[in-house]
């Protein structure tokens, strides 16, 4: 085996329309043009894509088009491109299939999963792996290939296994991810492990060599915004020595993200401080992203919150987002002592009214406190309650009618 370096890239996700904005798609075409004009410096000995390349299994023609200009500059250049499917680009059904097939088809990429046996030159062995939606369809679809055209990596030669999806073994996989794929999927004897799906680059050892996501080259969502982007450079010198990996860099669209946190503050307090936190984020061709959360207090609602007000503050970046997640307060009941029995009605008449005047102001929620008292206590007397229970609840929903 010769020293020789190759590219992995993954989750380039070109065609991503994200908040339906045409300048977020060229965003994902921009970034994956500087990557390619990298890949043309660096001269590596071929690029190997671990899936998600397509936002989309059905991009549209300008898509396409940028997609084939780009493969074109390095097919011209001698670098060829080794693919995968993704979540993203993998067949939706049969009879649409990927779009990675009508590109290998014309000779722009090889999509790996239909070279059979796997794919080998003088100093490295490929094998790819298709992708699937779930770990219990992995658990079928990918023991299918395994079993069908099994992998099988040379001794003499460095050896890379290209896969989309997170493994199901917390070492490897962020916490929020669910898993697509288990270790045991994975075969052994390889040195290279290029993974896909995973946002984030991430490279740890791994069975036989090395596990390795280079992360995505934009930026799909909001929480991936502090997430280096680009993709990995692999320079390979012998099969005794682990491959020396380096980060390339591609810039991205700036995200602005800034969160506040309303628990514990009153409303106009905690509005005020989202409001200057707005203010911060009105940043000239910028994506912004405001993150409202925790826990409002008793009685105010989630839509009371005027997120088209906030938005207005903010004239300057490409797209404001304001993230509404914010929990309304459970209605918190004070404790209860056993008094004498018509205290002890009251004080739950008392309960009621406020736990259901919450839900339903006016007569409707002291209509519900009424019925529920009366069915509890129809309740505690026992037998053939049924149909008293149904008559009251029958009484409710009548004088909502009758009230309009
Ligand atoms: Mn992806």
């Amino acid at each position: 085996m010769k020293p020789f370096s190759f590219v992995h890239l993954a989750d380039v996700h070109l065609g991503c329309l994200q908040y339906n904005l045409t300048e977020r798609a060229e965003d994902f075409a921009r970034a994956f043009t500087e990557a390619v004009d990298k890949i043309l410096e660096l001269k590596p000995a071929f690029a190997v894509v671990a899936g998600d390349l397509f936002h989309s299994p059905r991009p549209s023609n300008r898509t396409l088009a940028t997609a084939i200009r780009e493969f074109r500059r390095l097919r011209e250049a001698g670098i060829p491109i080794y693919a995968v499917d993704g979540s993203h680009d993998m067949e939706p059904n049969v009879m649409v299939g990927t779009i990675l097939n009508p590109l290998h088809n014309a000779g722009l990429l090889i999509y790996l999963p239909r070279v059979r046996g796997g794919l080998e030159t003088e100093n490295y062995y490929l094998y790819g792996i298709r992708s699937s939606r779930s770990l219990l369809e992995a658990d079928s679809k990918v023991l299918r290939q395994l079993k069908e055209d099994p992998p099988s990596p040379k001794p003499q030669k460095f050896n890379i296994l290209c896969f989309h999806g997170a493994l199901d073994h917390p070492k490897y996989t962020p916490p929020a991810f669910k898993p697509d794929l288990r270790v045991e999927h994975l075969p052994e004897g390889f040195q290279y492990y290029a993974g896909g799906h995973i946002h984030q680059p991430f490279k740890a050892k791994f069975k036989t060599g090395l596990i390795a996501y280079p992360g995505s080259l934009e930026t799909t969502a909001y929480d991936e915004a502090e997430n280096p982007k680009g993709f990995y450079h692999v320079r390979v010198e012998s099969l005794e020595e682990p491959p020396e990996v380096e980060h390339i860099p591609v810039s991205s669209r700036r995200f602005l993200v800034a969160e506040v946190d309303f628990t514990g503050k009153r409303v106009e307090e905690a509005l005020a401080e989202a409001e200057e936190a707005a203010a911060r984020l009105d940043v000239e061709e910028a994506v912004s992203v405001l993150v409202l959360k925790g826990s409002l207090p008793e009685g105010f609602k989630r839509s009371q919150v005027d997120v088209h007000k906030l938005r207005s503050r903010v004239r300057k970046p490409l797209y404001m987002v304001v993230v509404n997640q914010l929990v309304e307060a459970e209605v918190r009941l004070e404790p209860l002592r056993l008094k004498e029995t018509r205290e002890l009605k009251a004080l739950a008449y008392q309960h009621l009214l406020k736990a259901f005047q919450a839900r339903y102001p006016g007569s409707k929620g002291e209509r519900r406190a009424r019925a529920a008292l009366q069915i509890l206590e129809l309740l505690r007397g026992g037998e053939e309650v049924e149909e008293k229970v149904e008559e009251v609840l029958r009484g409710v929903v009548e004088a909502d009618r009758s009230e309009g």
